[in-house]
C-alpha cells in the first residue's frame, strides 16, 4: 500500500510510538522557529531546561510581532531574545527583517524536513513540502533541547486540485473554499495534503498562502509536494541544493478526499467574525468599506505585492478608505523599492508599514468605530483588530487593492485583463539582518540581557489528590485564544510577565474574570466546542495557571491549546455527553474526587460532581502515558527537568 507524503516524512522522523492513526507519536524535529510574542517565554523555558546549545539542525528566533515600541518592554524583549539566541546556537532575525513565516520560507525552509514553531501559522512551510507544525513555546523549547515533539498520528485529507485559477481569482480563494467546506474545526487531528494536476499551476507563495491558512481549519498542518516549481523557487533564493522531489505514492490511501476545480472558483471573503464564514462577493454585495490592510504571513509575498501594485498603478485610494500595506519581509520590501513598485504604492496613497505582523495582531491600524475593514490576513476573530465593533472581512490582496480604490467591496474580476505575473529568476538576497550565533567556544562570554519586565515562569505543583472548587467562568462554543488571552498593542508587551498579563485573561468575555479567579484561589472553566482555537500562545494556558485554574471542562478542544494546557499542568476534560454542558454553571461548586489516583490508574472516565445541583457529570480525561506523566508532574517543565536528569 502506497504512502501519503505526510506519512513518508513522519515515518522518516518518528522516534517514539507507531504510525497508527489516532495514537500519540514522537517525531524528531529538524528545525524550530520562534517569534517574539511567544519567544521570550519559550527561551525562559529553554533556559530552565538547562541544555547549553540547541540540538536541532537549525533554530531561528524572529522579531516580528511586538515591534511597536511604546515603552521599554518590547525593546527589552528583543534584546533578551537576541542575547539568548547568540549564546545558545540560534540564528536571530532582527526587527525589520520580516514576518517569521515569510522569512523562514525564503531563507531556511527545506523540503522533507520537520519544523515546529511557537506560532500557529508555522504550516506556511508546507508550501515547500515541509511538515511544519505550530506548537506551544514549551514544546519548541523541548525540541530545541533535542526532545521529540508529540502529536496525534494524523488522518490525512487529500485535496485534489484540478484546473487553473481564473484571472484575479487567488490562492486565498482556494483556502477560503476549503474553510467553507471543512469549517474551523474540520481539520482537527488531520493533515491536509494537496495534490493533483492543479498543483503545478500554483507558485510557492500561492501554496504557502494555502498552507498558512490551513491553521484556521484546526489542522495539524497542510502540505504541498516538492516539485519543479519548488525547485525554481529555491533556485531563485540561491538555495537549490536543499531541494529534493517529494510526492505521495500513486496508490496512497487517504482518510478523506475533497476535490476542487480551480477553474470554477470565484473570489470569496470570510465575513465577521470567523474565517469559515465564507461567502462570494456577489452574496455579500458591494458594501461600503472604511479600511483595507494588505500584509500578514498569509499574503505579503512579492507576488502578492506585484499584483497589488499593478492594481494601484496610477490610481488614488478612495477618499473614505485608509489603505495600509506591510510587505512580508525585508527581501520583499527591498525588491519593491528596487523595481519601482513601492513608488506606485506610495503614489496611490498607501500607508506603508514596516515588514512585521502589525495590524494582524492588533499592533496599530485598528479600524474606526463599527468600521468595515478588508484584510488579507487569516483571522477575523471578534476584537482581534483592537476594537470590539470592527467588522473584519478576510480577502485576497487582489480584492483588497481594487476595493481600496473603489471604496466598496469589489469583485477583482472587474479589473479587466490580468498580466502574467512571474516571480523573478533571482530574489535579492542579503541576510545581513540574520545574526548567526556565537561559536560554541565563545558562548560563555555572551551576557543575557534581561529587562525588568521579564518575570519567571509561574509556579507549578504536582496534580492534587482531589479537586474541590468553584466554576469561575462558563463560555460558549468556538472560544479562541484571542478571547482567553487577548493581544493588541496594550497587552502584548506583557507577554514576558505572566502576573501582569493575567489581569487581561478572558476580559473580552468577562472583565471581572481575572479578579474573581484570583480571589477564588482555585477554580475550573467550562466551555463549548473547539475551545482554544487560533493562536499557539501558551499564555492562554499560563495566565489561567497563574489565576489558579485546575481544570478546563469543554465539549471539545483545539489541538495546540489542549497541548498547552497539559504542558501547564491544567487538566483537560471533555463532556462524555455534550448535553451535560447545561448541567453546570458559573459559580457552581464542583468536586472531582480521587482525581490523582484515577489518572495514575489510567482511568479515562472521571466524574465531576456538581455539589450545587447534585448532578453527576461523566467526563473524559484522555491522557496517554506521556501526557499522563506530564499532568501528574505539574506540567511539561517539571516533567522535562525530571526526565533529562
Ligand atoms: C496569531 O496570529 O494569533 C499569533 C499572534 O501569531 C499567534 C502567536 C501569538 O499569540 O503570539 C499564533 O498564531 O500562534
Ligand atoms: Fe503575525 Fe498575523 Fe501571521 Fe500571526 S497571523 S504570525 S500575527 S502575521
Amino acid at each position: 500500500m502506497g504512502l501519503t507524503l505526510t506519512e513518508k516524512i513522519l515515518k522518516n522522523h518518528i522516534v517514539d510510538g507507531e504510525m497508527i492513526k489516532g495514537s500519540e507519536i514522537g517525531i524528531r524535529i529538524d528545525q524550530t522557529l520562534t517569534q517574539d510574542a511567544t519567544g521570550t517565554m519559550a527561551y525562559l523555558e529553554f533556559e530552565a531546561i538547562g541544555v547549553p546549545r540547541v540540538k536541532t539542525e537549525r533554530s531561528v528566533a524572529y522579531i516580528d510581532h511586538n515591534t511597536l515600541q511604546n515603552g521599554f518592554e518590547n525593546a527589552d524583549d528583543h534584546r533578551f531574545i537576541g542575547s539568548v539566541a547568540k549564546k545558545h546556537g540560534i540564528y536571530f532575525s532582527r526587527p525589520g527583517n520580516g514576518i517569521c513565516h515569510q522569512v523562514h520560507l525564503e531563507r531556511f525552509g527545506i523540503p522533507g524536513k520537520t519544523l515546529i514553531g511557537s506560532d500557529s501559522h508555522t504550516p506556511t512551510g508546507g508550501g515547500i513540502g515541509m511538515i511544519a507544525i505550530g506548537a506551544g513555546g514549551l514544546d519548541v523549547a523541548v525540541a530545541m533541547g533535542g526532545g521529540a515533539y508529540y502529536i496525534t498520528c494524523p488522518k490525512v485529507v487529500k485535496v485534489e486540485l484540478t484546473g487553473k485559477l481564473s484571472p484575479w481569482v487567488a490562492a486565498k480563494d482556494v483556502i477560503l473554499e476549503v474553510l467553507r467546506i471543512m469549517s474551523v474545526k474540520g481539520g482537527v487531528g488531520k493533515v491536509i495534503e494537496y495534490c493533483g494536476e492543479g498543483v503545478k499551476t500554483l507558485s510557492v507563495p500561492e501554496r504557502a498562502t494555502i498552507t498558512n491558512m490551513g491553521a484556521e481549519l484546526g489542522a495539524t498542518t497542510s502540505i504541498f509536494p516538492s516539485d519543479e516549481v519548488t525547485k525554481q523557487f529555491l533556485r531563485a533564493q540561491g538555495r537549490e541544493e536543499v531541494w529534493t522531489p517529494l510526492a505521495a505514492d500513486e496508490d496512497a490511501v487517504y482518510d478523506e478526499e475533497i476535490k476542487i476545480n480551480l477553474s470554477e472558483l470565484v473570489p470569496l471573503a470570510a465575513c465577521p467574525h470567523m474565517p469559515d464564514n465564507v461567502k462570494s462577493v456577489k452574496e455579500i454585495g458591494n458594501i461600503k468599506i472604511d479600511q483595507v490592510c494588505i500584509g500578514s504571513c498569509t499574503n505579503s509575498s512579492l507576488l502578492d505585492m506585484m499584483k497589488v501594485a499593478h492594481i494601484l498603478k496610477g490610481k488614488t485610494v478612495h477618499p473614505d478608505v485608509s489603505l495600509s500595506i506591510a510587505p512580508g519581509s525585508k527581501q520583499v520590501l527591498n525588491m519593491l523599492a528596487q523595481n519601482g513598485l513601492l513608488s506606485i504604492m506610495i503614489d496611490a496613497g498607501a500607508r506603508i508599514l514596516e515588514s512585521a505582523c502589525g495590524p494582524c495582531i492588533g499592533m496599530g491600524q485598528s479600524p474606526n468605530s463599527k468600521g468595515i475593514s478588508l484584510r488579507t490576513f487569516n483571522r477575523n476573530f471578534l476584537g482581534r483588530s483592537g476594537t470590539k465593533d470592527g467588522q473584519i472581512y478576510l480577502v485576497s490582496p487582489e480584492m483588497a487593492a481594487i476595493s481600496a480604490i473603489t471604496g466598496v467591496l469589489t469583485d477583482p474580476r472587474d479589473i479587466g485583463e490580468m498580466p502574467d505575473f512571474k516571480l523573478p529568476e533571482k530574489f535579492v538576497i542579503n541576510d545581513n539582518m540574520i545574526v548567526p550565533p556565537a561559536d560554541e567556544k565563545d558562548m560563555d562570554s555572551v551576557e543575557i540581557l534581561r529587562g525588568p519586565n521579564i518575570k519567571p515562569y509561574p509556579e507549578t505543583a504536582p496534580l492534587v489528590k482531589d479537586i474541590k472548587c468553584k466554576v469561575s467562568l462558563k463560555v460558549e462554543d468556538n472560544i479562541t485564544t484571542d478571547h482567553i488571552m487577548p493581544a493588541g498593542a496594550k497587552i502584548l508587551p506583557l507577554r514576558s510577565n505572566i502576573p501582569a498579563i493575567s489581569q487581561h485573561c478572558f476580559t473580552v468575555c468577562d472583565e471581572k474574570f481575572p479578579e474573581r479567579a484570583k480571589s477564588l484561589g482555585q477554580s475550573i472553566i467550562v466551555g463549548g466546542a473547539n475551545y482554544g482555537q487560533g493562536s499557539s500562545r501558551e499564555h492562554a494556558a499560563l495566565a489561567p495557571l497563574y489565576l489558579g485554574i485546575k481544570a478546563v471542562l469543554v465539549k471539545s478542544f483545539a489541538r495546540i491549546h489542549r497541548a498547552n494546557l497539559i504542558n501547564a499542568g491544567i487538566l483537560p476534560l471533555t463532556f462524555v455527553n455534550e448535553a451535560d454542558y447545561d448541567k453546570i454553571n458559573e459559580g457552581d461548586d464542583i468536586e472531582i474526587m480521587n482525581v490523582r489516583a484515577d489518572i495514575e490508574a489510567d482511568k479515562t472516565e472521571l466524574t465531576v460532581v456538581n455539589k450545587t445541583t447534585g448532578a453527576n457529570i461523566p467526563v473524559l480525561c484522555e491522557l496517554t502515558g506521556r501526557t499522563k506523566d506530564i499532568i501528574l508532574a505539574g506540567g511539561l517543565l517539571d516533567y522535562t527537568r525530571e526526565n533529562l536528569k
